[in-house]
């Protein structure tokens, strides 16, 4: 096992990556800006590095500042969490090349995935349903793109192949409006992500956004940890959580489970992943696949009682998965909210200082948060403060835990999206289950003209 690990990243990320480091004997090192100089996870750390000024492009994405500082204090290996560099091939090449264990996957296997086509085609190639369109990229001859889009039947959806999480997207409805549409969705790739490479697919006009969890291992053992609902979410920031999705059956979950297991083993996939689905009418359409552990990691720990940021630097230091597809016990129900430094009406950061600041409790109440009473919210960086998370027996029970922590839960000096989530544990739909990914912005359009009106 490592005796020392470098956390590349900042906020609860870093702190939940520093407690399971503790759990398992390790130090730690944690990197930080200028502005993150007050942090709990800096102030806990065995050692801290700063690595430059609050400009994230000028620290938590300084590659290598972050390669310098492992090698000053000697640590062994390098944890990237979750945003930044965590999903950067370079990255975790250039860590690898210095003579670091990168945890995570291998930088190929990032590179695969980062091109959404590639990632696209090898999951279709190993098993995994994914949706309906163009098989590839779409090729330049405007007769083929109109082929293509009959053969598929509108609406159809055109992605940038280095788009993803929402970006470089087109949704066209009719023939008339498809070329003009390809040509513009290619020209704000080149821009956006330097990749005018884009492609097609069937568009699904009311799907729920189910996640798969995995855990693969180096020694070709994969197993899945069942699945998320994040179908809660406005611009494609999540905003609840939950684990199991409900309503789905469990058959159908095993089914597409076992299917990206057996796809992270036909890869060689290492470490900790997510398979990203559309899921309508009973079918699972897969669209991409995360490389880094998630936000929403926690509501899978409390239904598996696996620790997935340990499981991914045990991985990461080579051991073998130390538990089977049959010792995974589905147990109860988990909600998340993440809180944000926001207003819970306009959605504006609101960054600042916390003067009061008092987390819930109790059975089933697990808090993940960096942030304390008198901390200083930096402007820079995004407004997650914390995510509040509920376990129960049941669904019922995990969202009657939450209300109440939501309840309990002081946070003064600055707005938080904690009404929000108040209204949203009320909300009729949302109390029934299995919302789409369209909801939440529907509800909350509605609510805006309730106000007019
Ligand atoms: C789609 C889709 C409908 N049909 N693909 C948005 C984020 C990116 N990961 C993929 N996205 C979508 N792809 C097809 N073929 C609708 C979305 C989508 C979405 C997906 C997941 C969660 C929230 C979303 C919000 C808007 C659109």
């Amino acid at each position: 096992m490592f005796e020392k690990i470098l956390i590349a990243n900042r906020g609860e990320i870093a702190l939940r990556v520093l407690r399971a480091c503790r759990e398992l004997g390790i130090r730690t090192v944690a990197v930080h800006s200028v502005a993150d100089t007050e942090a709990k996870y800096v102030k806990l750390a065995d050692e801290s590095v700063c690595i430059g000024p609050a400009a994230s492009a000028q620290s938590y994405l300084n590659v290598p500042a972050i390669i310098s500082a492992a090698e000053v204090t000697d640590a062994e290996a390098i944890h990237p969490g979750y945003g930044f560099l965590s999903e950067n091939a370079d990255f975790a090449e250039r860590v690898e090349q210095s003579g670091f264990a990168f945890i995570g996957p291998r930088a190929e296997t990032i590179r695969l995935m980062g091109d959404k086509v590639s990632a696209k085609d090898a999951m279709k190639a190993a098993g995994v349903p994914c949706v309906p369109g163009s098989d590839g990229a779409l090729p330049e001859d405007p007769k083929e793109i109109v082929k293509i889009a009959r053969a598929v039947g509108y609406p159809v959806i055109i992605k940038a192949a280095g788009g993803g999480g929402g970006r470089g997207m087109r949704v066209v409805h009719t023939e008339a409006a498809l070329l003009n549409a390809v040509q513009t969705t290619r020209a704000e790739a080149q821009a956006a992500f330097g990749n005018p490479v884009v492609y097609m697919e069937k568009f699904l006009e009311n799907p729920r956004h189910i996640e798969i969890q995995v855990l693969a291992d180096e020694h070709g053992n994969a197993v899945y940890l069942g699945e998320r609902d994040c179908s809660m979410q406005r611009r494609h920031q999540k905003v609840i959580e939950e684990a199991p999705a409900p309503g789905i059956d469990r058959k159908a979950i095993a089914k597409v489970g076992e299917r990206c297991a057996e796809a992270c083993r036909k890869i060689g996939y290492r470490g900790a992943g997510t398979f990203e689905f559309l899921f309508e009418n009973g079918e699972f359409y897969f669209i991409e696949m995360n490389t880094r552990v998630q936000v929403e990691h926690p509501v899978t720990e409390l239904i598996t009682g696996i620790d997935i940021v340990q499981a991914q630097i045990r991985i990461a230091a080579n051991e073998k998965l130390w538990f089977g597809q049959k010792d995974i016990v589905f147990r109860g129900h988990a909600v998340e909210c993440r809180i944000n430094a926001e207003d819970p009406f306009k959605f504006t950061p609101c960054p600042g200082k916390i003067t009061n600041w008092h987390t819930p409790g109790g059975p089933g109440i697990r808090v993940d948060s960096h942030v304390y009473n008198g901390y200083t919210i930096p402007q820079h960086y995004d407004s997650m403060i914390g995510k509040l998370i509920a376990y129960g027996d049941t669904r019922e029970q995990a969202i009657r835990r939450m209300r109440i922590a939501l309840s309990e839960m002081v946070v003064e000096g600055i707005k938080t999206n904690v009404p929000l989530h108040q209204e949203l544990m009320l909300d009729a739909r949302f109390i029934e289950g299995g919302t789409s990914i369209h909801y939440l912005e529907h509800k909350l359009a509605d609510r805006n003209e309730v106000k007019k009106s």
